[in-house]
């Protein structure tokens, strides 16, 4: 067999027409899968399988994703010119608040462990489920009860506080502040379940073979992910039942107009807040090691110090949370002890970054759709996290806080990372997800137009901060509008680019070729089954190996697909076969 280069692939398909290639599946297609296994809505809604529960949350964070887009548009809209343009400052308010709120609560975290995860994280262990898939569902159904209470909260006064909730204005604006907490608490229990099934999941069902540092980094991702989840999530909830009681009762916990300290709820949330913008950060982390190793068709680079690094992040993140109060009157050692940690927690970031590159140096590098996303993230994100060192500086942070610079920095991060990541990894898994492959030119306009109207909206932003634009400022002074008008015109490119990779997806769902078991070539187990998986995940049990050992996975031109060489061909360790 000979060993053929992965863009034969991409050829092959090139070459067929479309009615053959929608006619004539695979081999790798699976007739009888997870999606046609019992057919009616009601075994949808009470299903156990983790894959069915990952295509549920996949549809709802998406669709949450949309309403916070369309607010994000709405506020974008208004920051047109100086003064009022489409609405009141109070509606503005309400406008940023849904937006941040909604993004973080309901999309970002949940989206790629509970969407994705959910879906990968068994397949990749060569398991049949996760450990609780009772409970599974049951964080499924939590995370729609946080998303009812965030419809009444919208349907019912609204909510102006900002997505942060800091207290003395949430105790007394008169926008509905408990549906929103209760909603908030009800998504941190979705939170903290997922994070526990994946934890028992990883050490208990891991097949034999499957040591600790064999395992795939996404996995090791959504590991130190649910770490987080399950120590962190608890102490947000305990504040924002505080909150709720002292707003209902008058109990003075952190307003002072009833006794209490509102500095102590800053420390209280981002106690929490801080630990979860690496919960939203670090699954994105393990899709792009697996995206580079892929499509750069070489061994990750520095598998164990990723791995490490995803740990480091997670306990070191617990460390940080004071460079959110630089501002809020801190000792002077305690701010630089703040300070001296967060520049800490930067470096298994940095590690990852160089790592991914070092990945790339000299190999056989594939800008299929996903790496395209990939490639995007790496440069985004490095803008992001280095601008979070002019942050934790304690001299620059005293002119940045609170300002565009701030707004810009997280956005990075959380769009140009989180969000681009979750984009690249939905891109690779779809083929395994739904049995159909796209239209990978138009995938990667997507990226290219999701990569520069990012730039176009965010970049502006640094610009604005360092001049002193405010952030949550409904008027501005007219100096700033060109900066302004750029950022809006960028919002609503990118989200002309969103579309497009929407339509990407949704037109291979009706008219994409289906898709083998192996179109990328990659060597994690969740390639071994077919497309889309069947009700068990395996038919036959996977062969359990290296993860990034890709020069053992070969294209065979008779099934259209990627396949293992076998065990001895090539001199390598013999392998062993998983249990399923
Ligand atoms: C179409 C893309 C987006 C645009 C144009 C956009 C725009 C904005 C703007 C202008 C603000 C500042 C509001 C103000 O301070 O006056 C903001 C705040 C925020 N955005 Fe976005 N955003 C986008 C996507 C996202 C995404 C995907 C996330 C999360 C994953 C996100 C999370 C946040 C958060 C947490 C805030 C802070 C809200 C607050 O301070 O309460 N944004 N966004
Ligand atoms: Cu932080």
């Amino acid at each position: 067999m000979a060993v053929e280069t992965p863009t034969d692939y991409a050829a092959g398909e090139a070459a067929a027409s479309p009615e053959r290639r929608a006619a004539a599946g695979p081999p790798g297609y699976a007739e009888d899968n997870y999606l046609n296994h019992s057919k009616g809505i009601l075994s949808w809604l009470v299903t156990l399988d983790h894959k069915r529960i990952g295509v549920m949350y996949l549809i709802g964070v998406l669709s949450a994703f949309l309403l916070g887009g369309i607010f994000a548009l709405l506020v974008r809209a208004e920051l047109w010119t100086p003064a009022r343009t489409i609405v009141d400052a109070d509606t503005y308010n309400r406008f940023f608040t849904l937006h941040g709120a909604i993004m973080v609560f309901l999309f970002l975290i949940p989206s790629v462990p509970a969407a994705l995860g959910n879906f990968i994280l068994p397949i990749m262990l060569g398991a049949k489920d996760v450990a609780f898939p009772r409970m599974n569902l049951g964080s499924f159904y939590l995370w729609c009860g946080g998303a009812v209470f965030f419809l009444i909260t919208l349907l019912n006064g609204s909510l102006d506080t900002g997505w942060t909730f800091y207290v003395p204005y949430s105790t007394s604006t008169d926008t509905a502040v408990i549906t929103a907490l209760m909603g908030v608490f009800i998504l941190g229990f979705s939170s903290i379940f997922t994070g526990l099934n994946f934890i028992v999941t990883v050490h208990t069902m891991r097949p034999p073979g499957m040591e600790w540092f064999k395992m795939p980094l996404f996995l090791w991702a959504l590991y130190a992910t649910s770490i987080i989840q399950v120590l962190a999530t608890p102490v947000l909830a305990v504040t924002l039942l505080l909150l709720a009681v002292e707003r209902s009762t008058g109990i003075g916990v952190f307003d002072p107009a009833y006794g209490g300290d509102p500095v102590l709820f800053q420390h209280f949330f981002w106690f929490y807040s801080h630990p979860a913008v690496y919960i939203m950060i670090l699954p994105g982390f393990g899709i792009i090691s697996e995206l580079i190793a892929t499509f750069s068709r070489k061994h990750i680079f520095g598998y164990r110090f990723i791995a490490y690094s995803s740990i480091a992040i997670a306990l070191f993140g617990f460390l940080v949370w004071g460079h959110h109060m630089f501002t809020s009157g801190m000792s002077t050692v305690a701010a630089f002890v703040f300070s001296l940690l967060t520049f800490s927690v930067s470096i298994p970031s940095a590690i990852k970054v160089f790592n991914w590159l070092a990945t790339m140096y000299k190999g056989n590098i594939w800008l299929a759709t996903p790496m395209c996303y990939a490639l995007s993230f790496i440069f985004l994100f490095t803008i992001g996290g280095l601008t979070g060192l002019h942050l934790g500086a304690l001299a620059t942070d005293i002119h940045l806080h609170d300002s565009y610079f701030v707004v810009s920095h997280f956005h990075y991060v959380m769009v140009g990372g989180t969000l681009v990541a979750f984009l690249g990894g939905l891109f690779y898994w779809w083929p395994k997800m739904t049995g159909r492959m796209y239209n990978d030119f138009w995938g990667r306009v997507s990226a290219l137009i999701v990569f520069l109207a990012f730039n176009l909206t965010f970049f502006p932003q640094f610009i604005l901060g360092t001049k002193g634009m405010p952030r949550r400022y409904y008027n501005y002074v007219p100096e700033f509008q060109f900066w302004h008008q750029m950022s809006t015109v960028g919002a609503f490119l990118l989200g002309g680019g969103l579309l497009v990779a929407a339509a990407v997806l949704v037109y291979s769902l009706f008219r994409g070729a289906k898709a083998p078991a192996n179109p990328w070539g990659a060597a994690t187990l969740e390639w071994q089954c077919s497309s889309p998986p069947p009700h068990n995940n395996f038919d036959e049990p996977p062969t359990v190996g290296d993860p990034y050992a890709l020069n053992r996975v070969v294209y065979d031109p008779d099934t259209r697909s990627y396949r293992q060489i076998d065990e001895f061909s090539n001199g390598g360790p013999p392998q062993q076969t998983a249990k399923v």
